[in-house]
């Protein structure tokens, strides 16, 4: 697959703006200023990117307590992310949802989800509807390795395979589910193989490297788009960061970040760029600029907006 010029300072864009959202979360949250638990996906950067390149508004995304990146790789506003995070009524979700229960319905981004592998099972509605009114459209669940033990997993994969839906499971391996390393939870060295149990494909890929993860969802979203029911993309990442900010790591073996920083998505993906003569150094840094300017006026924004009402938490509830 060519992949155009535009297509990749796209992909780089992505990774840039859900990295430098992640910078600025960090500080604010140690300051005290975000209630709530923060788990943060730099390092996965990757995965989003090349994912939802691929996908419009209409189709859909579930993702997890570590969903920042999908979010804002699948085109929600920053500024009203931000203040959700601040837990602000001008937020996504007027500061009900804080970060592990994001939602932006009007790009597709149908839900984040603090309890391991159940927005799988939620994503099988929406692929349903897709299907059932014929509209050509798909969905996407996100997840980590952890969550591939779920029965929600199993079940979900079941359905989806069984009904022939337009669901694309994405795994994030990031080699812990918590503080757990993957080979104490997990028999098998790859995820995907498991899609065979269900009649589906299960292709495992290095999910550090954008323009890879680029093609390969493409040809998961065009057996899905051809009714061919779901598909397994198993991406292998790290997360540079703790389960979630302050977390002392000490689970993880001496050395094993500083490999991982060397394959850092971005890092990699700008020696790529500036090899092929895609973007200069100053372009680049350009970029850099913009997403840090967005960032910090979404930040200034979510401090302005008030605090919800109590009299919010009584509305937008359906009986
Ligand atoms: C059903 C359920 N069991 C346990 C937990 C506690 N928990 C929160 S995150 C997590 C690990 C998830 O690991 P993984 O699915 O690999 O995602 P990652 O955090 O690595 O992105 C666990 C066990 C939970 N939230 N929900």
């Amino acid at each position: 697959m060519k992949i155009s010029k535009d297509v990749k300072i796209d992909l780089y864009t992505r990774m840039v703006r859900q990295r430098i959202f992640e910078d600025e979360t960090t500080v604010n949250f140690a300051s005290g200023e975000m209630p709530g638990f923060l788990h943060l996906s730099q390092g996965e950067d990757a995965v989003p990117a090349g994912v939802c390149a691929n996908l419009s508004n209409e189709d859909a995304i579930y993702t997890t307590h570590r969903g920042h990146g999908c979010i804002i790789a699948k085109g929600a506003e920053i500024k009203p992310m931000m203040a959700e995070l601040f837990g602000r009524i001008d937020g996504c979700c007027k500061g009900r949802a804080g970060s592990m229960h994001f939602a932006d319905v009007k790009t597709g981004c149908m839900g984040s989800n603090g309890i391991v592998g159940e927005g799988m099972r939620i994503a099988l509605g929406t692929a349903f509807a897709q299907k059932y009114n014929k509209t050509n459209n798909i969905t996407v669940v996100f997840f980590g390795e952890g969550a591939t033990g779920t029965g929600a997993f199993h079940e979900s994969f079941n359905m989806a395979a069984t009904l022939k839906l337009p669901l694309v499971f994405v795994c994030n391996i990031n080699l812990y589910a918590q503080m757990t390393p993957k080979s104490v939870h997990i028999a098998v060295e790859d995820v995907a193989v498991r899609a065979a149990g269900y009649g589906a494909p299960g292709v495992t890929i290095d999910g550090n490297d954008v323009e890879k993860v680029y093609e390969e969802f493409a040809k998961a979203a065009k057996h899905a788009r051809a009714g061919k029911g779901p598909y397994l993309l198993e991406c292998k990442t790290y997360r540079h960061h703790g389960h979630f900010e302050g977390d002392p790591c000490n689970y993880r073996p001496e050395g094993e970040l500083e490999e991982w920083m060397k394959k850092d998505p971005i890092v990699l993906y700008e020696k790529k760029l500036k090899k092929e003569a895609v973007l200069t150094d100053k372009e680049m840094q350009a970029i850099k600029d913009t997403a840090r300017k967005e960032v910090i006026d979404a930040v200034a924004f979510a401090r302005a907006s008030a605090m919800p009402e109590v009299e919010e938490l009584y509305k937008d509830i359906l009986a």
